[in-house]
């Protein structure tokens, strides 16, 4: 073993040394500090934080060993018009990727971070994506001087000497460099978030063909916690593409029947369409006694095939949770409240007169005095949020109450069924199964949300294919085409691919699914199918439960509620498969010519097929 620079003997990893040091040489701290990832060591740094004004030490009888931190109001969400892949070549970023060159963007990186630490401490953070040694995992270093993400990381990641002990001699690790671009000159007082106020000056740069990330002038979340969308999904879409394997944004449940039977399934949906709700579902108390649902991850999927049975296997590479707090009630979503009641960190959001923590939605009644996000005295007539709509709770994975039990198994879970869903509040079905895997792969190529164009002030979709949009780390379409590949190629079962929708609203604008711990109805179908059960109707999108497949025990929703979040409008369906045209042509010569081909049968089936449009026709038909 080598001597760290901290005296101890750590790691004799050349590599990493040689990059601490070159890293050193080019920030410039005040000191380097390894970490260990002890529970002393996170104490200690929180008291630190406390003692700065960073952290705010919560009510213990409220929230046993929780923290409040306020940033910076320029700080406070991922920034994605500074977030950049830097490919060698342009075309492999794609349309959909801001691009730099990585010369140019090396230029401008080696300026900022040129004594960008000064004043400061350079933290060491050696960390595994994935449980320790798992095939699966892989191992990162991030370089910070912000111990809030020092902090952070230690719930987010598998952190300390475990990672250096698993990277060994001759390891390899995905350097991560974060500097939040604010150097202290001798005798300069710091400030509670420092942060680089120009988003100009803001990188969040990713290097694909060399493995790297560097990020600068943001300590916010995914901008600075760079084992999560920057490892875990941009530099790991470009190794899983490389070497054969996924890296999603996807949460990775498993169902269980009363019987024992156990069904893993993996769905992505785009933000605010309750991912994390989703991934804690808590089946409906009548018609679902002794079903469960259990929690493997919240975000991301890390899914390789495996040569023995030829089917994929998953692990959630997260140790911890970056929820969105507004919104999150012990209605929603029960289980991260319970996630949240010790040892998490809490971002952005109100601070209540007993020391507890609040945000929009969380109560029916909101407290009649906070401070809010910015610190300031904050009541109901305010007219402003208390709570950032983006504020955060950081929490241990192992805290959830839904946890599953092969959480942290180093092989990953069996998955039988990919889920995608957007928010979309016509014609498209609550659950409907793709035809094969090739169409399935062209319905989660073409997901979106509805969002307000503000140009002609119309609903249009945005598209967010498989919601990697902001995460693939390269060509959106060679994306595609190694899923097409890896289904075909890698494994002898694919999983089957559905799609999902729990936002169809009527004629007044209002939900008509109920959703949250509801959504089981959905799932429980899935899983049907996955088994080789249920029969399904051939529709022009794909299959579709028939209202009796459902289980509606428990559930005032009749036939007729049903037909209309189920009906398929012809000329909608049409339109919409037009538009993806416009999507498609974005690639050129990137696109996979099945894409094309699917859209084209997609319009056949508008077209042609034999009258089964309306789901409610077909089921009153049958009943
Ligand atoms: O705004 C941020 O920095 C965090 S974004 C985020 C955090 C947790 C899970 N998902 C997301 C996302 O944007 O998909
Ligand atoms: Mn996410």
């Amino acid at each position: 073993m080598t001597t760290t620079h901290d005296g101890h003997k750590r790691t004799n990893n050349k590599k990493l040394l040689a990059w601490v040091d070159q890293m050193a040489a080019l920030c410039k701290p005040e000191r380097i500090y390894w970490c260990d990832g002890s529970q002393e060591e996170y104490d200690r740094l929180c008291e630190e934080l406390v003692d700065v004004g960073v952290y705010t030490r919560l009510n213990p009888e409220k929230r046993t060993n929780c923290y409040l931190a306020r940033s910076h109001p320029s700080d406070v969400a991922r920034v994605e018009n500074r977030t950049f892949i830097c490919s060698e070549k342009e075309e492999d970023a794609g349309p959909t990727n801001n691009w730099m060159d990585p010369k140019e963007m090396r230029a401008h990186l080696n300026e900022a971070f040129d004594g960008c630490m000064r004043g400061r401490t350079m933290y060491v953070i050696p960390f595994s994506m994935g449980p320790l040694g798992s095939p699966i995992a892989h191992i990162g270093v991030e370089i910070t001087d912000s111990a809030y993400v020092v902090t952070n990381q230690r719930i987010m990641t598998r952190m300390g000497q475990g990672a250096l002990d698993v990277l060994g001699a001759d390891g390899d690790f995905v350097p991560c460099m974060h500097s939040v671009g604010a150097p202290l000159e001798p005798g300069q007082d710091d400030v509670a978030w420092p942060c680089e106020p120009d988003i100009e000056k803001k990188y969040i740069s990713h290097f694909p063909e060399t493995r790297e990330i560097w990020s600068y002038g943001s300590g916010y979340g995914g901008n600075a916690l760079l084992g999560k969308k920057c490892l875990a999904l941009r530099i790991a879409s470009v190794m899983a593409r490389d070497e054969g394997w996924l890296a999603e944004h996807m949460l990775i449940l498993g169902v269980e029947s009363p019987d024992g039977e156990k069904t893993y399934v993996s769905a992505a949906f785009p933000s605010a369409c309750g991912k994390t709700n989703f991934a804690m579902l808590i089946p409906p108390k009548e018609g679902f006694e002794d079903w469960k649902v259990t929690t493997i991850g919240d975000d991301i999927a890390w899914i390789k095939p495996n040569k023995e049975d030829g089917r994929f296997y998953a692990i959630n590479p997260e140790y911890g949770y970056f929820g969105v707090a507004p919104g999150t009630n012990m209605n929603s979503n029960p289980n991260a409240m319970l996630s949240i009641q010790e040892n998490s960190i809490f971002t952005n959001v109100a601070l209540t007169d007993d020391g507890d923590v609040w945000w929009e939605g969380m109560t029916d009644e909101p407290p009649t005095h906070a401070i809010d996000w910015k610190g300031n005295d904050w009541t109901p007539a305010s007219g402003i949020p208390a709570a950032h709509p983006n504020s955060r709770f950081t929490a241990p994975a192992s805290q959830c109450p839904s946890i599953d039990p092969d959480w942290e198994n180093p092989a990953g879970v069996p998955i039988s069924a990919f889920i995608f869903g957007g928010r979309v509040s016509k014609n498209f079905p609550l659950v409907y199964q793709a035809y094969n895997w090739e169409h399935g792969v062209y319905m989660a190529a073409t997901m979106g949300s509805e969002a307000t164009a503000a140009a002609i002030g119309q609903e249009a979709m945005r598209r967010d294919p498989m919601a990697m949009l902001p995460f693939c780390g390269y060509n959106m379409a060679d994306y595609w085409r190694h899923w097409l590949r890896i289904g075909r190629q890698n494994v002898a079962t694919p999983p089957r691919i559905f799609r999902v929708n729990w936002f169809r609203k009527d004629e007044h604008g209002k939900f008509i699914w109920p959703g949250f711990g509801e959504n089981m109805r959905a799932l429980k179908w899935v899983v049907d199918r996955c088994r080789g059960r249920g029969v399904g109707i051939e529709s022009p999108l794909g299959w579709v439960p028939s209202y009796e497949e459902l289980n509606w025990e428990g559930l005032d929703f009749s036939r007729e509620q049903y037909y209309s979040i189920m009906n398929i409008d012809r000329e909608f369906a049409r339109k919409e498969a037009n538009d993806q045209e416009e999507l498609f042509t974005r690639f050129g010569d990137h696109l996979p010519p099945e894409m094309e081909l699917e859209r084209q049968l997609q319009l056949a089936r508008i077209f042609h097929s034999p009258g089964v449009w309306d789901i409610g026709m077909v089921s009153k038909q049958a009943a």
